[in-house]
């Protein structure tokens, strides 16, 4: 953060405490009270006080698989290392396009191997087709019909209303992935919502405006949303602590109108490694732990902080459960917008067994979870999921959502 925090540990935040065991919603500068304190013992106190609140001891995690469908994007975002410029000829070397046969074979090997969710992002790319998104879809339900599709960020939902022939409304556009197989959105795209960020790092890219617009009309069909936050490079703590506080307000219109809501918040550390802001040092660990406390305070109304380890790390996700994070993602297996400090390899994965030494080692109880923070079950050869009374804490009008709660056979592995 562009802050440096107090000195002293003595700029004491302790007095928040009777508003947050209250369930007060916090200002801007009860925020940047917490970002500049240095008491960040007592900052992770508070978070656990909305953490336990919601979620007692529980930790989630699930088992999943990311694809990347492609890194070819039309825009040209200052912290993205991912993205290729396309070209007619003379694409670059490293740039690729995933056919919907090899996003098949991705999805199946991970769902034959237990996987509840695949989550697809990718580049916006210029030439495929609205036909290609809806065919994967289906095609991954038709191969996988019980692994929970999670796929595309409002950016790419925005990109699809452009693309499809003839043009498509947000509405049009979700409802036909929807009937495809669409099961819910990450949180993706979102970066910080304020102009002079948005003007300096991805001027080019929808804003503030279009992201909460898709997560609305989502909300309001029923379709679950996730949001992050990527801090940790030319943002004010003022202007993170804003982005915190719009998607609380967000939050707050769909618990109370919307068929849907944000499930969680991930917050993003940002990785400079190859991006156009790579002269910047990133955030530290202190950052890191600071501001997932700081999502869990600001944001209280949304069930979910999630510490993505392959951003946060293992280790100090894993810490982290003690400052307001109860979920940790998942296997992931392969991740390809981001590598962690040099190291060039996609596989990026950690076994369930050491999901759960790092959830049991902080003290805190496995649960396995589907997309929708269901706790997973499974025998042998089988998972079912239920829905325990702190899973639908925050959904007590909203319906049952869409996905089977049956038994589920898993495939045989060939
Ligand atoms: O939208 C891009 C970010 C996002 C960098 O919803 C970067 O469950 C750090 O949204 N350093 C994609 N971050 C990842 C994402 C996500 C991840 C895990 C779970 C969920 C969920 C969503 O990654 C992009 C962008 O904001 N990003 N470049 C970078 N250099």
């Amino acid at each position: 953060m562009n802050s440096t925090p107090s000195s002293t540990p003595t700029d004491t935040i302790a007095d928040l405490r009777p508003r947050v065991e209250a369930g007060e919603p916090l200002s801007l500068e009860d925020g940047l009270r917490l970002c500049q304190s240095r008491d960040i013992h007592t900052l992770g106190e508070l978070a656990a006080i909305v953490r336990e609140r919601l979620h007692g001891r529980r930790a989630y995690y699930n088992i999943n698989l990311h694809v990347n469908y492609t890194n070819f994007c039309v825009l040209r975002c200052k912290f993205c290392s991912f993205y290729r410029p396309y070209a007619k000829s003379g694409a670059p070397a490293d740039g690729y396009e995933l056919s919907i046969d090899e996003i098949v074979a991705r999805a199946k090997s991970a769902y034959s191997q237990g996987a509840t969710e695949v989550h697809i992002v990718g580049g916006l790319h210029p030439k495929l087709p609205f036909s290609y998104y809806t065919d994967m879809c289906s095609a991954i339900r038709d191969a996988c019909p019980h692994m929970h599709i999670k796929a595309f960020t409002a950016i790419e939902i925005i990109h699809l209303t452009r693309i499809a022939s003839p043009r498509l409304s947000i509405a049009e556009v979700l409802t036909r992935l929807r009937e495809a197989g669409l099961g819910s959105m990450p949180g993706g795209g979102a970066e910080i919502f304020d102009d002079r960020v948005h003007d300096e790092t991805f001027k080019n890219k929808v804003g503030e405006a279009e992201w909460f617009e898709v997560h609305r009309v989502a909300h309001e069909l029923g379709i679950f949303t996730n949001a992050t936050m990527l801090y940790g490079h030319v943002e004010t703590p003022a202007e993170r602590i804003g982005h915190l506080i719009k998607l609380r307000e967000h939050q707050e219109e769909s618990l109370r109108s919307r068929r849907a809501h944000f499930n969680c918040v991930i917050p993003l550390s940002f990785i400079p490694d190859g991006s156009a802001l790579s002269d910047l040092p990133g955030p530290t660990g202190l950052d890191d732990l600071r501001t997932l406390a700081l999502s869990r305070l600001m944001c209280h109304n949304i069930p979910h902080i999630k510490a993505f380890w392959i951003m946060q790390t293992p280790k100090l996700a894993q810490v982290s459960l003690d400052w307001g994070v109860d979920d940790i993602d998942g296997t992931v297996v392969y991740y390809d917008i981001t590598k962690r400090e040099g190291d060039g390899g996609t596989h990026q994965e950690l076994t369930v067994d050491k999901l759960k030494r790092m959830i049991v080692e902080a003290g805190c109880e496995p649960i396995e979870r589907d997309t929708l923070y269901r706790r997973v079950v499974r025998d042998e050869k089988t998972w079912r999921v239920e829905r325990e009374p702190w899973s639908v804490a925050f959904d007590p009008t909203h319906g049952a959502p869409t996905d089977p709660a049956d038994d589920v056979s898993l495939p045989v592995v060939p």
